[in-house]
């Protein structure tokens, strides 16, 4: 079982697309096992994003991250669903992301790139912790076209 977490940004919120983010996600087959609407505090997003501190746009990306609600969601499923999920996401930089992607198709500048999603199973787990306590996570359950989606 592999874990992601995945975050709708501020500009995914605002601009209305949670809906047809998630449809993707749900469309392709994926499980939700969390989700909440949530504004990030300044202690989560310097903890979720700690590699970046130092970098040029660490500081803008604080203020971008925590500026308007988010929604956080965790998706689980078997081995590979982490590198999945990122290939459902696209490059970084929505101006380089492939068509089809979701920062292809939506998004044009890396500063405002609407969605992250873990990029392994390790840090799957280690973002989950952040953003949701163990109780908020639905424990077992398969969707019931599961079959008709797996073999
Ligand atoms: P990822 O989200 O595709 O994993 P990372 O390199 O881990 O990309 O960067 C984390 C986030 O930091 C990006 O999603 C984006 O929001 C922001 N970011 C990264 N590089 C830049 C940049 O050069 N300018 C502005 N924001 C950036
Ligand atoms: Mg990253």
């Amino acid at each position: 079982m592999e874990r992601a977490l995945i975050i709708l940004k501020p500009d995914a919120v605002q601009r209305g697309l949670i809906g047809p983010i998630l449809s993707r996600l749900e469309q392709r087959g994926l499980r939700f096992q969390g989700l909440k609407l949530i504004q990030m505090t300044k202690d989560m997003a310097c903890q979720h994003y700690a590699e970046h501190e130092g970098k040029s746009f660490f500081s803008g990306l604080i203020t971008y991250i925590t500026s308007a609600p988010v929604l956080v969601l965790v998706v689980t499923g078997k081995a590979g669903t982490v590198e999945l999920v990122r290939a459902m996401v696209g490059a970084t930089n929505p101006a380089k992301a492939a068509p089809g992607t979701i920062r292809g198709d939506f998004g044009l500048e890396i500063g405002r790139n609407l969605i992250h999603a873990s990029d392994s199973p390790e840090n799957g787990e280690r973002e989950t912790e952040i953003f949701f306590k163990s109780e908020e996570l639905i424990g077992q359950w398969e969707r019931a076209i599961h079959i008709w989606i797996h073999e």
